[in-house]
């Protein structure tokens, strides 16, 4: 019995180099790097970051768009795409790092890493107030597949726990809120507010100054701090700088921005409260998600539903 082909892969890739993906996704199958294949009947899936608007749609026998990291909003800002599955990345690698990265950036808020470092560089030796974990809320936006993990991860840690989320979501140890009647709530509870959401319409400048006025302003820590890992563009940085000047916003640790890279002009860099990363909180390593990419393809061709599918309807 012949053994069908296996089907062919565009790798559409803008704003870094494709080469390790291509590397490892060619071992075992035909890869097309763009701008070569386009409309080309021979593709049946396109691994993508940033595509460039409209080359999805021009490929006639496209059978699912695989994406290279958690976040699809990328694909979504290209107004022509075709209909076929969408599949994002779900991978323990991924979440492992943005657990990392959360509970790095929490515990620096918690324990004056701001403060210290502004002492160590005078010379100053005086310690400050250290409230315990367990009276410190943090509040997770965004109660998805990293949300909850980095959830566990604080509660191990002795935090106190909140979630939000667009439909019911609950967890053992944590208040759980959602939509638009859980937001005030939840943010009224929360001293360290941690940004994991999608971008699409709905969640688009959501983090803005009512979002962060409304954070509780009496808490353990002397005033809250917000933590973005999720998307830019879910937050509007002019209202950020006005919350940090106002005070209402004690410190922030900003991994993602409205545009990036940041401007060099970007008041942010030089801010004395504020932590910057550059979308680096959790890197989609091609070396643990090309295996599982592939692996996905392989038994899509025989007869297997796609998992981690993203529901075009919400766009996450
Ligand atoms: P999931 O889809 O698993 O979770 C998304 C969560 O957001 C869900 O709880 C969902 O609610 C909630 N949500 C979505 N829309 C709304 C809304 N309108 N109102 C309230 N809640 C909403 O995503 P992941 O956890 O895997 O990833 C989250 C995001 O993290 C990615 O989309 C990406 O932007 C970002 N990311 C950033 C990285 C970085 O390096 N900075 C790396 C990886 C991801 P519900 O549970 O009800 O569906
Ligand atoms: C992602 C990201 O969405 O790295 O995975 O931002």
């Amino acid at each position: 019995m012949n053994t069908p082909a296996r089907g062919r892969i565009l790798l559409s890739i803008t704003g870094f180099n494709p080469q390790r993906w291509y590397d490892l996704l060619s071992k075992e199958r035909d890869v097309v790097l763009e701008p070569a294949g386009a409309e080309d009947p021979s593709i049946d899936y396109a691994v993508v970051w940033k595509q460039q608007p409209g080359i999805l749609s021009r490929l006639p026998n496209l059978k699912a768009i695989f994406s290279i990291g958690a976040g699809v909003d990328h694909i979504f800002a290209d107004d022509q795409l075709p209909d076929v599955p969408i599949v994002r990345v779900v991978a323990d690698n991924l979440t492992q790092y943005m657990c990392e990265y959360v509970c790095w950036r929490v515990l620096d808020h918690h324990r004056q890493g701001a403060y210290y470092r502004t002492q160590q560089a005078n010379k100053v030796w005086r310690d400050a107030h250290q409230p315990p974990a367990n009276e410190v809320s943090v509040g997770i936006m965004g109660f998805g597949e990293l949300g909850r993990h980095a959830a566990r991860a604080l509660l191990a840690l002795g935090f106190s726990v909140n979630g939000w989320s667009r439909g019911v979501r609950t967890m053992d140890g944590v208040s759980t809120f959602h939509g638009e009647d859980g937001l005030t709530p939840f943010l009224n509870a929360t001293d360290i507010l941690v940004i994991l959401l999608p971008l699409t319409a709905a969640t688009q400048g959501i983090v803005d100054h009512s979002v962060l006025a409304r954070l509780r302003q009496d808490g353990p820590l002397g005033g809250p701090c917000l933590i973005n890992a999720g998307r830019g563009r879910l937050h509007k940085e002019t209202d950020i700088l006005r919350a940090l000047e106002e005070r209402i916003l004690k410190e922030a640790s900003l991994d993602v921005f409205e545009r990036e890279p940041l401007a060099p002009e970007s008041p942010l860099w030089n801010h004395p409260r504020v932590f910057i990363t550059p979308h680096a909180a959790a890197v989609s390593d091609p070396a643990h998600l090309a295996a599982p990419m592939l692996a996905q393809m392989d038994a899509f061709e025989r007869g297997e539903p796609l998992g981690n599918l993203v529901d075009p309807e919400v766009g996450y």
